[in-house]
């Protein structure tokens, strides 16, 4: 694909910094170990990479919490081993893709602080309220938070300031801040944030919580925050998340523009740099609401990650359950834009777990060869599984937060998080230490790991290289799709260009071996090649496939 349109078929590859590669022995990944793997990202078929935030940070959220937007978190390295990583990947022929964190900084950010004291231009960078005057049964006043807005991870979303005598809005942790974005002073500095990253040479960005970016204007509530309603969850207490909706915290319309407007950024390097530029955000949300970040008639916008695999797709999906969360995406996108497939990331459990080892294979070859960008989150390839982190050892604030030593593992975020596995040696290879990794190895890693996977012709990742290696075919590329259930065990997906070679990827969900008469279903003449072939799945090219021999209603045998 040429410079201009390298995003729209990208394999995007999500690197956990802490997590990826120590290259200096203190237990906690970084900078320097990520560029010393990416030969071996590019020589698996990565196109990109995308790295979760790899700037300072205290950590109360894994560096989502961040100081300082234009610096290196000091435990992954300098900023000129952050220009080291772009040049050896610019100079592998990869893409370097960051993480963008707009809705909230970290507390100990100098904006913060300054916005405390009330010191311009800081004074309105976050969303500031006075709280409310109550009185409790004694009939005793106090001051209660402005509205009932719960945070993500549990807990009123406002908290007193003394020094400010206000309370600031966090939709996450209470280090997390809320930007404020009704303020022009907090646009322009965002925008310029993401101008620091591009002028560097990056090639787009990641760009998280999206949906968090404005809440309901006070203005338009007789100057108060409106309380949000009942969601009516079963088992949830007034505390947690999911204790209310989100209507008034969530997707509200002004996000779109500013999506609009990042794009025009973007954009502007064009012609400067000759590239187009990336933009990935996340948003969990209803499909209508997601969509709409596509852009507009008149507007670009960005790829709004899909997570309807993580959402939708579990160990007893069928066939017919898996074309249609397939078909609705490409139904409901509005044409002439680029879908995406998401088989992971750093905030749900792994592949392996979710959708079971025998479908590790087979989800991912999906993600590949469906039309669009492809996104892996570190260790998917091999089929890594969530490992077990003891309360003790949980550092995820989700889990944290639930004080709760026995069902903190139903919130915690850690077991997806834990190193990934090189090899066999000590820690999985991931860290030289004598002392503890930041989490704990995954116990399987002596089976689990990527050089015994190397080292054998069939495993997990002999096959995503070899199905990452299709991707660059024009059918890949360009072909048509067509998904097909022929039973609820058997799924095909075709990927069709007129008069070229077709490819067809093939997934059995049965425990035994099934073969299917694709000659009656007039998918396939004689001289099928077998390109890829998983644990239940293969993809199959075939030189003379055209679109024309495709039957225009399925016909099931
Ligand atoms: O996640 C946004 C988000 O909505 C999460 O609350 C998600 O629903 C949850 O983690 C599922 O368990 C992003 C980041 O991906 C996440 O790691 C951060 O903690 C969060 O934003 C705050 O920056
Ligand atoms: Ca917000």
């Amino acid at each position: 694909a040429s410079d201009l349109d390298w995003w729209k078929t990208a394999l995007v590859y999500q690197i956990y910094p802490r997590s990826f590669k120590d290259s200096n022995g203190d237990g906690t990944g970084d900078l320097n170990g990520i560029t010393e793997k990416l030969p071996y990202l590019q020589e698996t078929g990565i196109d990109a990479i995308w790295m979760s935030p790899i700037y300072r940070s205290p950590n109360y959220d894994s560096g989502y919490d961040i100081t300082d937007y234009r610096s290196i978190q000091e435990e992954y390295g300098t900023m000129e081993d952050f220009d080291r990583l772009l040049n050896v990947s610019r100079g592998l022929g990869m893409r370097v893709v960051l993480d963008f964190v707009p809705n909230h900084t970290g507390n100990e950010s100098e904006w913060f602080s300054k916005s405390t004291t009330r010191t311009s231009p800081y004074t309105d960078y976050y969303v500031w309220a006075d709280g409310l005057n109550a009185t409790d049964e004694n009939g005793t006043l106090y001051e209660k938070p402005p509205s009932n807005w719960v945070s993500t991870f549990r807990g009123s979303a406002w908290q007193y300031h003394q020094v400010r005598g206000q309370y600031y809005l966090h939709q996450f942790v209470i280090g997390q801040p809320d930007l404020n974005y009704r303020s022009d002073v907090v646009q322009e500095e965002m925008k310029n944030v993401l101008r620091f990253w591009l002028d560097k040479g990056v090639s787009g960005f990641r760009v998280d919580a999206i949906n968090r970016l404005y809440e309901a204007d006070p203005r338009n509530f007789s100057g108060l925050y409106p309380d949000e309603p009942l969601s009516g969850a079963e088992g949830a207490v007034p505390d947690d998340y999911e204790y209310l909706q989100h209507i008034y915290t969530e997707n509200l319309f002004e996000t779109y523009d500013v999506v609009y407007d990042w794009r025009d950024v973007l954009d502007e390097y064009i012609t400067s740099q000759g590239e187009y530029k990336i933009m990935m955000t996340e948003a969990y949300a209803d499909l209508q609401l997601m969509i709409r970040y596509y852009g507009t008639k008149t507007r670009n916008g960005s790829i709004p990650f899909n997570f309807s695999f993580l959402g939708d797709i579990n160990k007893d999906s069928t066939a017919w359950e898996i074309k249609t969360v397939i078909d609705k995406w490409m139904t409901y996108m509005p044409s002439g834009n680029v879908a995406n497939w998401v088989n992971g990331n750093h905030d749900q459990s792994r592949m392996a777990n979710r959708q079971g080892v025998d479908r590790v294979d087979a989800m991912n070859m999906l993600a590949l060869i469906l039309p669009g960008v492809a996104i892996t989150y570190q260790g998917e390839e091999i089929g890594m599984t969530d490992g077990y982190v003891s309360w003790n050892d949980t550092q995820d604030p989700q889990a944290c937060n639930t004080n709760d030593p026995v069902n903190y593992y139903k919130k915690s975020r850690d077991p997806n998080r834990t190193p990934y596995h090189w090899d066999g040696s000590a820690n999985a290879g991931f860290s030289n230490t004598t002392g503890a990794t930041w989490l704990p190895v995954a116990s399987n890693y002596q089976t689990v790991n990527l050089a015994a996977q190397m080292a054998t012709q069939k495993s997990h990742y002999h096959f995503y290289k070899d199905v990452a290696a299709q991707r660059k075919t024009p059918a890949l590329q360009e072909g048509d799709l067509d998904t097909r259930a022929l039973s609820e065990s058997l799924l095909v997906v075709t990927r069709l260009l007129p008069g070229e070679a077709g490819m067809l990827g093939v997934v059995n969900l049965a425990a035994e071996a099934q073969t299917i008469d694709l000659t009656s279903l007039k998918i396939l003449p004689s001289d099928l090649e077998v390109v890829a072939s998983g644990v239940n799945c293969a993809l199959e090219k075939n030189a003379t496939l055209t679109k024309s021999s495709i039957p225009v209603s399925a016909h099931c045998a």
